[in-house]
């Protein structure tokens, strides 16, 4: 095998490779391809899964014959290709019914729309064989907050999801739910911003156990946030189920780069957590080619970000074998056994005899803790000369 394989489960969504170029300034710059031409692509650039939006699949006016050829051939395709479909969402921004927002508009009849085409399309992603099921709610939000109050707004999301996980549970469906933060973009402001607010929405559900989240490089840097630091709350708290991977410069428009295009030293640190802490749920590329781009540009795009992960994920293994990191690991880390009596449980005994303790304040500051060194040895891993 070729060094650098793409031997993890790296998942694209068809709305990833299969983006046209389109934006806000101009049109499409590449022809629509299917949805089985995109699963032929993927399988060619060695791609282990392919994700969809209810619509990127079947379109939003199928007649039910239509549907059912399509998803024929998109098994079909399937497996040809041996590609399976770890992840499904729902198209809940495109139509103009959800101006004001699907789970969380004002009007009511909204609300129960995006309720029937969630079901809808739970039901299709589950006959593909989806397991986790994605909710990125990108336009639960305002322009205005004259035009919503925020209590209820959450009130609402959080009945939504009471009423799918039940759904799940009625239907038998081996499924569990993710959520996804974004915190602008297509709204002025999107309602639960971050990952750490889906992890404290998700505790007051009726089904917490059914839901987890979906992070995504660009939305926490698009806060100006770290990622990685997200990741790593959702991780212990065994809420990674799935990850979006791209890239972003922070502080821009929604770039959704090819991953380790911009902030390399940022995904480094991302590939070691996932690594070192085995996180083994998809690696999911939501993100596009450039808009300069033929579709072999999008197989460069697509490459590159696997690529990139590999060879990421070699740095961090060289990283945890490197002598002189370990020892600075090692002497950053040591603890003191003097110390141990005050850690652990609460103890009126461990509470007075701390309180009268002594410690040498100025003598303790004095101790550098050569994290210039361990930084730069850091770097010179990732630069290849190490
Ligand atoms: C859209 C968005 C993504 C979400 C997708 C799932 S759709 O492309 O920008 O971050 O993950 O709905
Ligand atoms: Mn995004
Ligand atoms: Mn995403």
């Amino acid at each position: 095998m070729t060094k650098y394989a793409p031997t993890k489960k790296f998942t694209f969504g068809l709305w990833t490779v299969g983006n046209t170029g389109a934006d806000p300034f101009g049109d499409s710059v590449r022809k629509k391809k299917s949805p089985v031409e995109l699963v032929h692509l993927l399988a060619e650039v060695g791609a282990y899964g392919v994700n969809f939006h209810d619509n990127d699949l079947v379109p939003i006016d199928a007649t039910p014959a239509e549907r059912d050829q399509i998803v024929s051939d998109f098994k079909k395709a399937l497996k040809e290709t041996g590609l399976v479909v770890p992840m499904a969402t729902t198209n809940l921004f495109a139509s103009p019914i959800f101006k004001d927002g699907a789970f969380t508009a004002n009007d009511p009849k909204v609300r129960a729309y995006a309720l029937q085409k969630t079901m809808n399309a739970i039901d299709l992603g589950v006959e593909c064989g989806a397991k986790i099921y994605v909710f990125w709610g990108g336009r639960e939000g305002t322009e205005s907050d004259a035009t919503k109050d925020p209590v209820t707004a959450i009130k609402r999301n959080r009945e939504a999801m009471n009423f799918l996980t039940e759904y799940v549970i009625d239907q038998g469906y081996d499924l569990r739910f993710a959520l996804e933060a974004k915190p602008n973009e297509p709204r002025g402001n999107i309602y639960n911003a971050t990952t750490g607010n889906m992890l404290a929405f998700i505790e007051t559900l009726d089904h917490p156990e059914m839901v987890g989240v979906n992070p995504e490089v660009a939305h926490e840097h698009m806060a100006g946030l770290n990622f990685t630091h997200h990741v790593a709350q959702a991780l212990e708290a065994g809420k990674l189920w799935h990850i979006d991977l791209n890239d972003q410069a922070f502080g821009r428009y929604d770039q959704d780069f090819r991953f380790g295009m911009v902030n390399l030293k940022s995904a480094f640190f991302l590939v070691k957590l996932l690594e070192d802490y085995n996180y083994e749920g998809p690696l999911h590329y939501d993100a596009h080619a450039m808009r300069t781009e033929d579709y072999e540009g999008v197989k460069d795009f697509a490459r590159g970000c696997m690529r990139t992960y590999m060879i990421l994920k070699e740095k961090a293994e060289m990283f945890n074998a490197d002598p002189e990191i370990q020892a600075l690991l090692a002497e950053i880390n040591a603890e003191d056994p003097e110390m141990d009596a005050f850690f652990g449980p609460y103890s009126r005994e461990k509470a007075i005899a701390l309180k009268n303790h002594g410690f040498d304040r100025c003598g303790i500051a004095k101790r550098g803790l050569k994290y210039e060194r361990l930084d730069q040895l850091t770097n010179e891993i990732i630069l290849g000369v190490r």
